[in-house]
């Protein structure tokens, strides 16, 4: 029996499930978990769960996931107290500060921190304080493409999202939501909501050089090339465009560029493009057809389609496709998520703007542009390495694990070990944080509130729901705001330990509270526009990412405007409301009001992709690598960071390398021995795993493998035999426009070890 049930939004992937926690109380006056299940009164998720949504409990109480900040001595880490903690830092960045640039620190953003609310807030400031140019997140070892193609053509990352609980048709190019549960695309029950496309007579097609888990149940599965995803989107729109069922509709008059579409698209025909895709023409005929024929349809791509050699590309290329079937921003389509707490594309005048522009800063040593404010990944170790004025000297990594998720990871590795001082807020002694001089650990996910700042910006539905904590934090650990504020105060030159650097924490807290505010109260358009930002602030009532998140939530559009609406959404409101908000099923028509661009439309061209497209145009006929490594995920796995997890990670060996019977055979490898694959970077030996389920000519390994490395303190991931795939992948293989790294379509070749 439970003593007590909380309810809390699951942190760890995209989807956000609602749980339902039950506690039991212990003689000591502490709560423990008893169980967690989905939680099936929420509005979004209703009850749907995946075998990680339950590990809360085991992340919580595994003995590896640190609760006192650690100092590396001789070493080795030992527990010391926060303020020791603070000070060695500060005594550690000291000379490399005073020495003038602050170039020299280096900042790395790992992927839980778009799970979670106070580093979505506090880490904009901590990169401001640090003052450095070198700023590098798991974005572009990721979704930068999508996000850069989305702002090119609507002036603001505005990513459309497949329609899928309306839509007809999907067509989905690299995406395997069976097992990430979606991406891009925040959809609780991706599964279940793929199967009700199908019950209601609707197609789902998939696009993967691998019948994955998703492809499996799929009406269609096309065994694409890697890499292939731009010439077959460019063949769709090239017959579309030929047959004359082209026809973007209501949007044409808010386009420019379609006018280009017929000239620049001439090349592909399904017959030219065949060598690089491997589908037959008459596949793309009919997939043309059957898009522009379905009542509604929508073409959704994922990490296959940015992490690629094309990727700003391909990702363009796609919502191009959603835009000739006349299917974007219209029901069933590609569309368009409402956040409640505010995007760009809800904030200044509604339907123009400034616009995206590439490249305001260039990397030091080999002048790569940066995108958003951050450099590539894939520039990073050059950074460290490279002697000179504004060499990197100091990292501080935010739960990111370079060492392992970025590519070549030996020479990332390498770098991080030569570095004077890196400090790393994250829980666990892994790849990355083993280079640390101070490992600043946060609380686990049930000690922290939570609200999808990030991620319910994809919503396929709009929708808000805030947790608070489900239990305490105990003696001696520090909330991760706290952390990243106080951290931020020594950069800023305040005092590192003592009251004095508890209130320099508040201070800064309060400096960044009146900066989200002031925008909004300055912003002529908002529902606070002339107000008074210390009104405002004391309106609240809070203070930390509660009192931030308050203040969104009541300037953004469906917010309560400070009073303006008395029904609109609010801290106060999302409190009172444990399963969430339902706000409705996305909203047609938001072009023109959404744009954000300098025209005032969708902008399709730019001088990046034009030259982009005459890269594919002039490699259209071009031989492929004749075997060729992707990724691939499962539903046990969450990127680098669950391995810990026993009950995720017992059973059969998941870090296998698959390859297709023919392949093995040509080679000489029989299912279960070890194959060396080698790549331009590395070499790694794993087991093989024979499938007809890959395509010839392609071999897959999981990523975040590879745990047993030296200095790893990891007591379960350690013993898991599994290698790190990304020994493989190539920095110099990306994506030419954002530096984002082909994971991809990586030539290797394979051997029997
Ligand atoms: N269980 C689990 N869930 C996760 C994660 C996890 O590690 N584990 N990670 C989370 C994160 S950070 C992300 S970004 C999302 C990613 O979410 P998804 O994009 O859905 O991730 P994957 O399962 O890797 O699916 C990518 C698919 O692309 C295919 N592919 C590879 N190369 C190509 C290509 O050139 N063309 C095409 N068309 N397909 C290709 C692969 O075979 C694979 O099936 O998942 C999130 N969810
Ligand atoms: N080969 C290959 N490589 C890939 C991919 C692939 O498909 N193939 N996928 C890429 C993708 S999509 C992504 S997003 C990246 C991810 O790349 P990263 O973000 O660099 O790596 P993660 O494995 O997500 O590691 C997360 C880190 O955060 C820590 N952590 C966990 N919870 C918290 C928390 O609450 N607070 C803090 N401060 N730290 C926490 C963990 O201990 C871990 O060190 O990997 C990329 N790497
Ligand atoms: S799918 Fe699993 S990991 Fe993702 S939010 Fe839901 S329960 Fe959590
Ligand atoms: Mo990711």
């Amino acid at each position: 029996m439970a003593d007590r049930v909380a309810f809390r939004t699951c942190p760890l992937c995209e989807a956000g499930c609602g749980l339902e926690i039950e506690l039991t109380g212990k003689p000591d006056g502490t709560e423990e978990v008893k169980r967690i299940r989905g939680d099936q009164a929420d509005v979004f998720s209703a009850g749907f769960i995946c075998p990680k949504g339950s590990t809360l409990k085991h992340l919580h109480e595994d003995p590896d996931w640190l609760r006192r900040p650690h100092v590396k001595r001789d070493g080795e880490f030992v527990a010391v107290s926060w303020d020791e903690a603070f000070e060695t830092i500060a005594a550690g960045l000291e000379p490399i500060l005073t020495a003038g640039n602050r170039n020299a620190v280096g900042i790395y953003l790992g992927n839980p921190n778009a799970h979670n609310l106070a580093p979505m807030f506090y880490n904009r400031g901590l990169i401001k304080s640090i003052g450095t140019q070198n700023v590098f997140s798991a974005s572009t070892v990721d979704q930068r493409p999508k996000e850069v193609s989305s702002a090119m053509m609507f002036g603001s990352v505005a990513v459309p999202v497949p329609d899928l609980d309306r839509t007809d048709y999907l067509l989905m190019l690299g995406a395997n939501p069976l097992a990430s549960n979606g991406s891009l695309c925040t959809a609780p029950d991706f599964p279940g909501r793929l199967a009700k496309i199908q019950d209601r007579g609707g197609k789902v097609v998939v696009v993967d050089p691998r019948r994955s888990e998703t492809a499996e149940r799929a009406d269609q599965h096309i065994a694409i090339k890697p890499n292939g995803d731009a010439y077959l989107l460019a063949a769709l729109v090239n017959v579309m465009l030929n047959d004359g069922s082209a026809e973007p509709g209501r949007l044409t008059k808010h386009t420019t560029g379609l006018d280009r579409l017929p000239q620049l698209f001439a090349p592909f025909t399904p017959e030219s493009v065949e060598g690089r895709t491997g589908v037959a023409p008459e596949v793309v005929r009919v997939l043309a057809s059957e898009l522009t024929g379905a009542p509604t349809a929508a073409v959704y791509g994922r990490i296959g389609t940015t992490c690629q050699e094309f990727g700003t590309l391909s990702s363009w290329l796609v919502d191009v496709v959603n835009l000739v079937t006349g299917n974007l921003d219209s029901v069933g389509g590609a569309m368009f998520t409402t956040h409640a707490s505010g995007q760009p594309s809800t904030k200044g005048e509604p339907g123009r703007g400034r616009g995206f522009r590439l490249g305001a800063r260039t990397s030091r040593v080999s002048g790569t542009q940066s995108t958003f404010g951050e450099f590539p990944v894939t520039v990073m170790p050059e950074e460290i390495e490279t002697e000179g004025e504004g060499q990197i000297r100091a990292m501080v990594t935010v739960g990111g694990n370079p060492a392992s998720s970025n590519p070549n990871s030996g020479r990332v590795n390498a770098a991080l070990a030569q570095l004077d001082f890196m400090v790393s807020v994250d829980p666990y002694i892994n790849e990355t944080t083993r280079h640390a001089d101070v490992i600043l650990p946060p609380p686990s996910p049930l000690q922290k509130s939570h609200y999808d700042l990030a991620l319910l910006q994809f919503g396929v539905r709009n929708i808000a729901n805030y947790s608070p904590p489900v239990l305490p934090l105990d003696k001696g650990q520090m909330d991760e705001g706290q952390i990243l504020l106080r951290l931020t105060a020594i950069f800023a030159g305040e005092a590192a330990s003592g009251p004095e650097a508890e209130r320099a924490a508040a201070g800064i807290d309060h400096l960044t509270a009146s900066a989200i505010a002031g925008a909004a109260t300055r912003d002529d358009y908002s529902s606070v526009a002339g107000r008074d930002v210390d009104e405002l602030l004391e309106m609240t009532g809070r203070t930390g990412p509660e009192r931030l998140l308050d203040i969104a939530l009541r300037t953004g559009p469906f917010g309560d405007g400070f009073g303006r609406d008395p029904d609109g959404v609010s801290m106060d409101v999302l409190q009172g409301k444990p399963h969430g908000v339902d706000l409705g099923p996305l909203q047609e028509h938001r072009i023109p009001d959404l744009l954000r661009t300098p025209s005032g439309t969708i902008e399709l061209f730019n001088e990046a992709l034009l030259s982009e497209l005459e890269r594919l145009t002039d490699a259209v006929a071009d031989d492929v690598a004749p075997m060729m490594l992707i990724g691939r995920r499962h539903v046990r796995s969450n990127n680098s960071w669950m391995h810990n997890v026993k009950v995720l990670t017992k059973g059969r060996n998941r870090c296998t390398l698959q390859i297709h019977p023919d392949d093995a055979d040509r080679i000489g490898l029989v299912d279960g021995a070890p194959a060396r694959v080698t790549s331009r970077v590395g070499e790694v030996v794993v087991d093989c795993e024979r499938t007809d389920a890959i395509r010839p000519g392609v071999v897959s390994i999981p990523h975040g493998f590879g745990q047993n490395d030296e200095g790893v303190q990891l007591r379960v991931a350690s013993e898991y035999r599994g290698v790190n795939t990304n020994v493989l992948t190539d920095e110099y293989l990306r994506d030419p426009i954002t530096g984002n790294v082909a994971l991809n379509g990586v030539p290797v070749e394979v051997v029997p070890a």
